[in-house]
């Protein structure tokens, strides 16, 4: 379903001007609101088009009569501007299932790839302690995403292998190994993933939180599900202080916050790093930060930094998830 949104002023007025001349589905008001405070709703008025974003937003309310009606203070009314990337149906696989821990920043990149890219997949969630889902694998790690029979291991060679297969135009730039884009996803398994366990795990208050995430959605038996809540949050507490050492890391909200802003500056005034479309990088940068978005460090990053609208344009962009059941 196609979503207006219809933003007040000061939100308007928040965007970048690229934003302003990117979002091809502006429409501007006069319209008073008694100079109550800012807000925003969203309604749906229609079906996507099969590319989710084509030339069919013929939105033709009569806004000059609206804004007579009320005038006054400016309001946008902007269309979901982004959408997720239609693949040629005859190169989607017919079998995808993703091995996964639910709230690893990993298999949460390859989620956020296949999300974009609308690849339906299963999901088996691996038992941590038991592993027996990937018994059948020598890889001992996840993710691990089975392609039509084929065990595909890493998640940035399966994002690069499943990126060959099903976007044949990316294909150069996937395998060219200095250009903006890899140098960014590198920059996501090297640098960003480092941030998140110091962080999530960075208090007791903060480790249980994480720990009360993964215990209800992880794999756990009934008495896994309740000793790992505390027994894991106190080992990941400790775990987290080593890893800070290990990364250098002294202030690692600040290493955090810097990230993200660092991740900003690449965008450049731009509203994805692959420009009007997100790219891997984006997808990588998206899918690792995911799972951390509603805890406590996640609030805390889109508030103190200016990663927040890249992150809302991203969650436009990929949509629902393509998950289907097992
Ligand atoms: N480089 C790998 C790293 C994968 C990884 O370290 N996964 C963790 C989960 S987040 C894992 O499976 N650790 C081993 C374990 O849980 O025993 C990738 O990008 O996929």
């Amino acid at each position: 379903m196609r979503r207006i949104s219809i933003l007040a002023s000061s939100s308007a007025l928040s965007r970048s001007p690229s934003e302003h001349l990117k979002c091809r589905r502006i429409f501007q008001a006069a319209f008073v609101n008694g100079g109550s405070s800012p807000r925003w709703f969203s309604t749906s008025i229609g079906s996507k088009t099969p590319a989710g974003h084509s030339g069919a937003s013929k939105l033709s309310l009569s806004l000059g009569a609206l804004a007579a009606a009320a005038g006054g203070a400016s309001l946008l009314l902007e269309e979901g501007a982004y959408a997720k990337e239609i693949v040629k149906p005859d190169l989607v696989p017919k079998d995808v299932v993703l091995y996964q821990y639910e709230a690893c920043p990993f298999c949460n990149k390859v989620k956020a790839f296949l999300d974009y890219y609308d690849v339906p997949y299963k999901v088996v969630e691996v038992n941590p302690f038991s592993k027996k889902e990937i018994k059948w694998s020598e890889y001992k790690k996840v993710p691990i995403l089975m392609v039509d029979g084929e065990s595909l291991v890493d998640s940035s060679a399966i994002i690069d292998q499943m990126g060959n297969r099903i976007i044949p135009v990316k294909a150069s730039s996937v395998v060219s190994a200095d250009d903006e884009e890899n140098k960014w996803r590198r920059w996501v398994d090297e640098h960003l993933v480092h941030m998140l366990s110091p962080n999530i795990y960075r208090n007791t208050t903060e480790a249980l939180e994480s720990f009360d995430y993964i215990s209800n959605n992880g794999n756990f038996n009934v008495y896994e599900k309740y000793s790992v809540k505390y027994a894991g949050a106190a080992a990941m507490y400790f775990v987290s202080k080593k890893l800070k050492k290990k990364y250098n890391i002294t202030d690692e909200r600040a290493a955090l916050y810097d990230a993200a802003e660092t991740w900003v500056d690449a965008l450049d005034g731009r509203d994805f790093l692959g420009g009007s479309k997100p790219n891997l990088a984006d997808l990588a940068v998206f899918g690792v930060l995911r799972p951390i978005r509603q805890l406590k460090s996640g609030k805390d990053m889109v508030e103190n930094t200016r990663i927040g609208q890249w992150y809302s344009r991203m969650e436009d962009a990929v949509g629902k998830s393509s998950r289907i059941k097992a």
